[in-house]
This record gives C-alpha cells, structure tokens and sequence, in this order.
C-alpha cells in the first residue's frame, strides 16, 4: 500500500516535470515566431542576405551574429574571399576567414555567395604581372586564372550556392573595362572565367555582376556580355546588379528597365550590394573607388540624421523594396552590403571620415522604420 503511494507521487512528480518542459519548449518556440524577422517577412520572395565583414566574419561582433541569423538567409564575404585576401601570393593561400564564413552559413541554413573570382580591383599584387613587373602573357595569365579559380571554388565545391564569377568588366559608358585582365586576353577573360568556374563546381551558379546597371550603354552591353556567354553553351544564372545608390540616383525606371532587359536575356538577377547614402551626392570621376578631398560641407549629418531626411531615405528605399517584390518571379536575392550603418564603407567612400547611413540597421543595432514596417506587415498582412 504505502509503495503504491510513493509510485503514485512519482509519476505525478514526472507529469509535472513533463508538463513543465513542453510549456518551456512552446514558449520559446512561440516568441522565436512573434519576433520579427525580414528573411521570414520576404519568404517566398527572394533570399535576404548580407555582407559579412571580418569581425563579424570572426564572431568578434556578438550582437551583429544575433541579427544576422534573425534577418538573414544568405551570407557573402564583403573582403575575404576576394584575391588580394584569399591567393594574397603565387603560392600562398589564405583560406582561414573565408573556411570560418562558409562554415557560419552552412551551421546556420544560409545560402552561402562566393565574391568574387575575377577583378581588377583588390587584386592580388602577383596576379597579371611576372618577377619583372611585366605583363605576363596570355598563356600564362590564362593558367593562373585557371589555378585561382579551381583552387578557390575546388575548395568549397558543394557548399557555395553560386559565384559572381567576373565583377566591374564594364565601364559606364558600355566599353570593357581596360583591367589587367582585358589588357593581356582580351574580352576572351570573361568567357575563360566562366569557363573554368563551371570546371571546378558544375552545380554552383555562375554570375556577373556590376554597379551602375541602371545606365543604357552599361545594360545594354551586359545583355550582350549575357548572349555571348550563352551562345558558347557557358552557365550564367543571373546578373547581380549592386545597387549602391544615393537619394538622387539611380532612378527606378531606369533601374527596373536594367531588371526586365536582363531577365529577357535569359537569366535571373540579384540585387547583390544594396545600400543607399543619406549624405550630399559629391562629384567623383568614373570610377566607383574613386575618392574626393574631406570638407566638412559634404558632411552635414555627423550627430545624427534630421526627420525630413531620415524620412525620405526610408520612403526612397521603401520604392526600391516595393520594385524588387514586383520583380520577384526573377529576383532571387537582395543582399545589402553590409549589417549597420557603422559597417559600411559608405563612411569611408568616396570621401574618407564621413557618418553615412546607408543601410538597413543604424548603429544601434535597431532596425531603420521602413523595415520595422516591412516586418510588422508580414505580421499582419491585413494592415
Ligand atoms: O565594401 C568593400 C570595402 O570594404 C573594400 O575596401 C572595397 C575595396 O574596393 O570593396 C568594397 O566592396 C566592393 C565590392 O567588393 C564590389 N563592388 C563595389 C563594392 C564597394 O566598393
């Protein structure tokens, strides 16, 4: 009778114990739902990535890691696996921030974006010249593109979801870029690239992608870039249009035109480098790296962002959301470039030592109002 009676108290200690376990489990499991997160605001849409840099790279910024998992689906290397960071010499390579980026992506679900294979700028040093500093021929250059390339997308062959294989081949004005690259192969480094990508992971994506996509003579010659890779029977998935605005450029029309010339060529586009200055447009030259003198005229808003122009930073970004969404049957990603507004090199470009605010989370970590927005309508679709 009175083992009975302990057995009994047991089991009742073990219901509640039970009990108490799945009220915990379903608490938590619900306020992970009532948080409000883009990547689940945009589902169905696009992915929703962001660049990490390399302190966030290294888990060295806490409270950036919690955002991006909250926020985001997709992750790409702002710097690391560019081939100044990653192939810095011949023969030396140096894969510990990218390994540590694919690894966060893979542990994480995220789609993870290899940037970028071939490029004139962050170059590494070795890449185009020999011991003399003499442009190396084209059967060489050819070999350690194709080295580059195999070791690098070899590496994480099956892990990356896709590639911008060539980045910035087109000026402005729809010429090629005179890179080193154009300079000893021609346009020929383009397909070549492709090409050798294709090699090293058949599955991974293959993209091209630029800045300034809105301009004709620039759309106009990456449609044709498009058709000349696909004539030669080369992979291209998509075209990653950056996205670096201003308050003034560029306009949607424009840009939108760049979007439907684009996926009537045949591939899908990204949105690849989104982020949109506050600060007064400064006349720079042709060059996205080029840079102007510091006055402090072209830096009005170093103690904060006034109302009217807070206001019409998150309208003007609001409109470029709205494109994208129409444009999601060919859209499949919007990655900005960068976490906070302290994260961009927009502070440092294209003049060095100004407070920018291009992005969506300010320097608090707290989300800017048109993505408050875009969150709580996800929430509450009705509103
Ligand atoms: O955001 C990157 C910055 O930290 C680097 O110093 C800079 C060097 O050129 O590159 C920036 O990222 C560029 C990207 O890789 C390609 N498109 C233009 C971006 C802004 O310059």
């Amino acid at each position: 009778m009175k083992t009975h009676h302990i057995w009994k108290k047991c089991h009742i200690g073990i219901l509640c114990i039970v009990c108490a376990f799945f009220i915990e489990v379903k608490s938590a499991s619900s306020a992970e739902h009532t948080e409000h997160s883009l990547k689940r605001a945009v589902e169905g849409n696009f992915l929703m990535g962001v660049a990490l840099n390399t302190r966030q790279v290294n888990g060295r910024d806490q409270q950036a890691t919690r955002l991006i998992k909250q926020h985001f689906n997709s992750i790409v290397a702002e710097n690391c696996m560019k081939s100044s960071a990653i192939h810095p010499e011949k023969n030396r390579f140096n894969f510990a921030d990218a390994d540590k980026l694919v690894h966060f992506g893979e542990e994480n679900g995220m789609a993870v974006i290899g940037h970028c294979l071939i490029w004139h700028s962050q170059l590494a040093p070795w890449f185009c010249i020999d011991e003399n500093g003499a442009k190396v021929s084209p059967d060489e250059l050819k070999k350690r593109m194709r080295d580059h390339i195999h070791a690098v997308v070899g590496r994480y062959k099956g892990r990356i979801k896709g590639w911008d294989v060539v980045n910035e081949a087109i000026e402005s004005n729809g010429s090629w870029r005179k890179s080193p690259f154009y300079e000893i192969l021609g346009e020929e480094y383009i397909p070549l690239a492709f090409q050798y990508a294709h090699e090293a992971d058949p599955q991974a994506e293959l993209y091209y992608n630029d800045y300034g996509m809105d301009a004709k003579a620039k759309r106009n010659k990456v449609v044709e870039l498009i058709g000349m890779l696909k004539k030669r029977g080369l992979r291209i998935d998509a075209v990653g249009m950056q996205g670096h605005m201003g308050m003034k450029y560029p306009e949607s029309d424009n840009f939108e035109k760049s979007i439907l010339s684009f996926s009537n060529a045949g591939v899908n586009v990204m949105i690849t480098e989104w982020d949109m200055s506050a600060l007064p447009n400064v006349q720079t030259g042709a060059n996205i790296a080029d840079t102007v003198a510091y006055r402090k005229s072209i830096d009005p808003y170093t103690d904060g962002l006034p109302d009217a122009i807070s206001q019409a930073w998150n309208n003007r970004m609001k409109e470029f959301f709205n494109l994208f969404l129409k444009h999601s049957n060919v859209i499949t990603r919007v990655t900005v470039w960068g976490l906070t507004d302290g994260d961009s090199w927009k502070n440092g470009f294209p003049v060095r030592g100004r407070v920018d605010y291009p992005l969506l989370f300010d320097r608090h970590y707290m989300p800017k109002p048109f993505v408050q927005e875009i969150m709580e309508h996800q929430a509450d679709p009705s509103r």
